[in-house]
Formats: C-alpha cells, structure tokens, sequence
C-alpha cells in the first residue's frame, strides 16, 4: 500500500476510560491505497481483540434512524429473496436479525462482542460469539456449535466486513457459506461520499477498509463472488448497500444499471487515482482545522461547547484536534454504557443525555452528524430559542433555525 494519510497515533476511538486517569494505549492511524485493487484501507492495525471485546459500547439500536432502518432492509430481503437460512456476520444487539424470529427460517447469527452475543442469545437467537473467519465458516457447515447448518441463502452483513482485518479469510468464509443461487448483502461507508463530504472521521482504527465499488468488485472476484446490485443509502453519512453472489449465478442475477452509474461517478470522484485520493485528503484536514479555529473563536467568546452523540468519530476528530475538556466542556449520549466516562487521550467527560441543558450559552458540536436529520428534529425547541450547533460535516459551519429553513 502506498500511503495516503498519516493521522498520527492515536487511542481506539470506543475505548472509553471508566476513569480520568485509566491508562490510554494509543496507534498509529496510517491510511493507505492499494494499487491493484484500488482499495483504501489502513496500513497496519491495533490488535481487533483490544477493540471488539465484551466491552463493545456502540450500540445501533441507540438511534431510531437505524432502527428503521435494519427493519426495512429485513422486510425487503424476506420479500425479495424469501430465504430459508439467514446468516448474519457481526449482529451486534440483534437489531437486524431479530426480524427473522418465529417464521420457520433458519437463523444464525455471529457476533464477537460478548455482551452483545449473549443479549440475542438471551431472545433466543442461534448466536456464535467469534470473529468471523474462515475457519469458522467451515466448522459452522460441519457441525458447530450444535449441528452442520445448510449453506445460507441469504448472507447480511452491516458495518461489519470493513472492521475485519484478514479480508481473504473472510471472503473465503462468505463464498463456502453462501448457497447456489444465494445473496450476500453487504453495507458499508461509500467512499465516494466520504470523499465528496469531507468526512475524514470515518478513519479510525476500527475501520480497515472503505470500500468503493471498483476496489471491491476487484476483491471479490479473486473468490468467485461478484456485485450484481448497488443501492446508495443514506446511513453512516452515505452508505452503499452491495448485492453480492456466486460469479457462476451471476447470469441468473438482475444487473442492475445502478452499478454502471455508481463506478462511473467514482471515476469521477478519482477513486482509482492516488494524486486526486491525496488531494481529497488534504481538503477533509483543512476542513477539520477551521473547525478547530471555530471552536477555539466560539469558546473565546464565552461559549460552552457540548458534544452532542459520543461517537467513535467525535473521538477521533478530538484527539487528532487534540481539543479537551478546556474547550469541550462534556459529551451527551444516550447510551448507558458510555455515560460518566471518559473519551481517550483528550479525557472529556460523558453525560447521559437527560442531563441536557441546551441553554443559548451553549453551542452543541454534532458529533453524531449522521443522525443530523433525526436530532434536529428532536431538538426543534432549542434551535427555535435561539441554540446553535456545529459540524464540521459537510463543510465547517454554523447549523441554526434560519440554516435549516433556507433549505
Ligand atoms: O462502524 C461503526 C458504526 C456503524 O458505528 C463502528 N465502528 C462504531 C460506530 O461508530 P459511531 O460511534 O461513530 O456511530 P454512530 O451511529 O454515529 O453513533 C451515534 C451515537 O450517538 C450513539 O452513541 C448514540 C448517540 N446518539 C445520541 O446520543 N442521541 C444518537 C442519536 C441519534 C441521538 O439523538
């Protein structure tokens, strides 16, 4: 890989610390891009058991937006594929394969956060808490843990193939797994839309890889699997959703134009191109530096700073800007397992949200700028009183009652 970025070392974005003074390993965040198969992906990593443990905080179901949307993505595939045998690879609370309950499908799910596994366990789901690999994909066919399951008609997989770091073992896992005439579906970041919208928070140690169409399919076809389908969806700041099957089913497969479309504005967008890919790297840092000005000139004039969402990505940006309690006075969420902890290295507290205070001295950082849509709405009487947010996401501004009705 020749590299593209260097981000420094810093901590794993989800380690929270339970206090201040917890110790705080930290790594080097080197993005890379790889010639041949024009994949963009991190050039060495920490250690997944340090990040994927029984102490895994984010927790999808934490957001309505995500809520809905793993039920639609389940109903849809029930109706389009009508599988007998669901497969889901890092199922974290159960929020997507929970809708295969009771209706006569075989369902597995794998999961290696503990915590996680043992929740859908508990609500009766056939959970397996381990890395997915090959190896694993050949013992669950042989007999484990119980008995040797059929191949999976359908495979899902939600943010989760971008976080593996051996991604020739787990192509050869889905390939063995996947049934005949069986669809991998497959959502990650687009990297199209990180490069379009700037979103440089997207590189942190638990993402390895951030797949564009092009980079993928030339994955892919190295284990006889190929993309027959692309959907652009609007979660996690622009998303794709890849239908993925046997190259040898591939005639049997609706083509869809889409994918044409896509690839040509990824060659638009350079991609394939590591002048254009650095270039787009150092727009996001310029962009990601006038926050920090921003933020510096608001608390200047007397403002608090509050994180709004605890995010993997609100850490990250933090430390790279190395912002800390000075300047952020603390970080709501919602989650339970987050809240009066710390974020690594720049050690700013978090809240839980009902202790939210959004008086006109505040200026709220949307650390969970994904969910803008659903948080602004939630928060409709603050922005009507006067309250303003900041996002450094698509551009560094200022989001107020008058921004969002000029739009
Ligand atoms: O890939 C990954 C994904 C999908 O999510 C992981 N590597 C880690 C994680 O990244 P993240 O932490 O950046 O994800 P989210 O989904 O942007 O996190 C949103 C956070 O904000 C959650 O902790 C919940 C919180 N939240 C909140 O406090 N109030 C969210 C909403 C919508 C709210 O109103």
């Amino acid at each position: 890989m020749k590299k593209l970025c260097n981000l420094g070392k810093l901590p794993l974005a989800n380690n929270l610390l339970t206090n201040k003074n917890d110790k705080v390993k930290k790594y080097p965040l080197v993005v890379g891009f790889d010639k041949k198969t024009k994949l963009v992906g991190l050039m060495s990593n920490a250690p997944a058991e340090e990040m994927f443990n029984e102490t895994y905080v984010y927790d999808s179901s934490q957001s309505q937006t995500m809520v809905n949307h793993f039920k639609e993505i389940a109903e849809k595939s029930l109706e389009k594929f009508k599988p007998k045998s669901v497969l889901e690879i890092g199922s974290n609370s159960g929020i997507f394969i929970k809708n295969f309950k009771d209706k006569d499908i075989e369902v597995l799910a794998v999961e290696p956060c503990k915590n996680f596994a043992d929740k859908t366990s508990e609500e009766g789901i056939d959970t397996i808490c381990a890395y997915w690999d090959d190896v694993l994909a050949e013992s669950i066919l042989k007999g484990y843990p119980d008995y040797g399951y059929p191949t999976f008609d359908l495979i899902f997989s939600s943010n989760t193939i971008s976080h593996i770091h051996d991604l020739d073992s787990c192509f050869k896992g889905i390939k063995r797994c996947l049934s005949h005439g069986g669809t991998f579906i497959l959502e990650s970041p687009s990297l199209l839309e990180i490069i379009k919208n700037n979103i440089i928070d997207q590189f942190y140690h638990e993402h390895q890889s951030y797949f564009s169409i092009i980079s993928l399919n030339q994955i892919l076809i190295k284990y006889g699997l190929i993309i027959y389908d692309v959907e652009d969806i609007k979660v996690h700041g622009g998303s794709n959703r890849y239908y993925i099957c046997h190259v040898n089913n591939y005639a049997q497969k609706d083509v869809s134009e889409n994918l044409a479309k896509l690839v040509t504005k990824e060659l638009e967008y350079g991609l394939d191109d590591y002048k254009k890919l650095k270039r787009a790297f150092e727009n996001m840092l310029y962009n990601l530096d006038n926050l920090k000005k921003q933020i510096i000139n608001l608390k200047q004039d007397g403002y608090n700073i509050i994180g709004y969402g605890a995010t993997a990505k609100i850490s990250l940006i933090l430390n790279i800007l190395k912002l800390d309690s000075k300047y952020i006075t603390y970080i709501l969420d919602t989650t339970p397992e987050k809240q009066n902890k710390f974020i690594p290295g720049i050690k700013v507290k978090i809240l839980p949200y009902s202790k939210l205070n959004l008086n006109i001295s505040n200026v709220c950082l949307l650390g969970a700028w994904n969910f803008k849509k659903e948080i602004l709405a939630k928060e409709k009487e603050y922005l009507e009183n006067g309250g303003v947010f900041i996002t450094h996401i698509p551009i560094t501004s200022i989001i107020d009652k008058d921004t969002i009705l000029s739009k």
